[in-house]
């Protein structure tokens, strides 16, 4: 079903004070934001966060970037969460996305993409609850 999803606002997006016009959009296609915060992702659970890319090329860059400033993370719910989540925040590389998704809006380059969003019901459930260790699947928090 996938009715949660995670959602992170990067650190470029952060930085030029796009989390709330990101947030208008999602809750504009009707997600529910169940859990938010703001913080700096330290190298522990970054380098936890990105484990499945470890020793690819862009790896380093990318816990850089992740750690460099805040991030905003949101659990979010609605039905088929993780596939709709997708389907607005558009492709890894940014100018490759449809026009009015949210990277190809506020990202500046592959690594700068502006979001984060799960992309399958099981990793939804794994980036949940390293972010938010105490989150209750089964009871709506
Ligand atoms: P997505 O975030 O679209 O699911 P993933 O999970 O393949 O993409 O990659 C995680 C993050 O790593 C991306 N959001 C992007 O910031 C970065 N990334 C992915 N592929 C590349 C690449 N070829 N070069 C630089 N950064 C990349």
């Amino acid at each position: 079903m996938g009715y949660y999803t995670l959602l992170l606002i990067k650190p470029d997006s952060t930085a030029k004070n796009h989390v709330g016009a990101i947030l208008q959009i999602v809750e504009d296609d009707d997600f529910i934001i169940e859990r938010l915060k703001m913080f700096k992702m330290d190298l522990e659970l970054a380098e936890r966060f990105y484990e499945i890319h470890k020793g690819k090329d862009f790896y380093d860059k990318l816990i850089k970037f992740m750690t460099s400033g805040k991030i905003v993370a949101a659990v979010l719910s609605r039905k088929n969460a993780v596939l709709e989540l997708r389907k607005i925040i558009g492709t890894t590389d940014y100018h490759k996305s449809k026009p009015e998704t949210i990277r190809r809006i506020y990202g500046e380059t592959i690594t700068r993409n502006a979001v984060h969003a799960s992309d399958s019901i099981e990793n939804a459930k794994e980036e949940i609850i390293k972010i938010f260790p105490d989150f209750d699947f089964n009871n709506n928090n």
